[in-house]
């Protein structure tokens, strides 16, 4: 036999994230799989949208939707169909009670009555990078519901600090296609294999480099950003760092886990409490951050421990190495002062 061959029948195709999730909920002796099922059922859906990602310039599903999401923003018409994909698949699986989307203005009530969870999600964030090929993603988190089990799901099952969250994390739809995820053990990457149609765990207990020298903010508002953050980036450029700013959070914090980095949202002159969200974007890259040995802030506090007062609420955001976060955090706290 061709000694190639006979080299890929034997090489194992790697542990899929299927048997991961199984494995890892062996370790937890009162667990009875619902979590499991949900991020299963996120998996699945990440799998149709990832196939109508890499078609969209055939399926004439490019462009804008012609309509606006809840923020004003301009809907591209994948905004629209990732935001159906997740809600039909959570709903299907009937393990999460309510779901905010970044996508709707209220809290979506699945019928579920009697799943545990809840779930915050960007269903596809960095959406304006479609129509020119450059990657996107989706952000999620899980939290336990509060309200009694076999009752309507309500808001105060959703607006809870990300401190709370059980599980978070993101599908990167890029070269290739990732999803990266913690449930508060570590955090691990797996590597979507299209001709099987599963993820494969490619990236085991990631580590953020906790120094590194790459910064990423959009440096086309330096001159509506306050003080502090011009300082930084006066900083990061006499350090000769080098910048880099993709327009997709996903990936710009994709690369920062594994090589090292910083990205930053500031609150600017016009937008004072910054463009990202807390509860759709921010809480599950922080806790993916924290989990894998980084640091988030919204300049003044930990995401973490912001206590949300409606589901829509935005936050500056500075998120990656622990050492540079902490070097914002430093001119922050210095011009404050002055
Ligand atoms: P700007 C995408 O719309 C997003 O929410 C993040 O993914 C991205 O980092 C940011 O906004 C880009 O915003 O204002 O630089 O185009």
């Amino acid at each position: 036999m061709n000694p190639e061959i006979a080299l890929r029948i034997a090489l194992p195709i790697g542990t899929t994230l299927d048997r991961f999730i199984q494995q890892k909920q062996e370790q937890f002796p009162f667990a009875t799989g619902e979590l499991s099922q949900l991020l299963r059922d996120i998996a699945l859906a990440s799998k149709i949208v990832n196939r109508e990602i890499n078609r969209a310039g055939l399926l004439d599903i490019v462009g804008s939707f012609g309509t606006q999401n809840v923020q004003g923003e301009e809907q591209k018409k994948l905004d629209v169909i990732a935001n159906v994909r997740f809600i039909r698949a959570l709903k299907n699986g009937r393990e999460a009670c309510g779901i905010i989307s970044e996508e709707e203005e209220d809290l979506i009530d699945t019928g579920n009555y009697n799943g545990k969870y809840v779930i915050a999600i960007d269903p596809l964030d960095g959406s304006s990078n479609i129509d020119v090929n450059v990657s996107v993603g989706t952000i999620f988190s899980i939290y336990r519901r509060r309200s009694p089990i076999g009752t309507e799901v309500q808001a105060e099952d959703l607006l809870q600090r990300g401190v709370d969250q059980v599980a978070a994390g993101y599908i990167i739809y890029g070269s290739s296609t990732m999803l990266v995820y913690t449930t508060g053990y570590g955090v691990n990457g797996f590597t979507y294999e299209p001709s099987l149609g599963e993820y494969i765990l490619s990236h085991t207990n990631i580590q953020m480099p906790e120094e590194g020298t790459i910064y990423s903010c959009n440096e086309g508002q330096y001159h509506e950003y306050f003080a502090a953050d011009r300082a930084y980036i006066d900083y990061c450029r006499e350090q000769k760092y080098k910048t880099r700013y993709i327009g997709s959070m996903v990936a710009d914090f994709h690369r920062n886990l594994l090589k090292g980095g910083i990205f930053f949202y500031p609150a600017t002159q016009s937008a004072k409490k910054g463009k990202l969200r807390l509860m759709h974007e921010c809480n599950a890259m922080a806790f993916i951050a924290e989990q894998a040995g980084g640091k988030a802030t919204d300049g003044k506090q930990r995401i973490l421990e912001i206590t949300p007062t409606h589901y829509h609420q935005r936050t500056p955001f500075y998120v990656g190495s622990k050492k540079m976060v902490e070097k914002v955090e430093q001119f922050i706290k210095q011009f404050a002062q002055e």
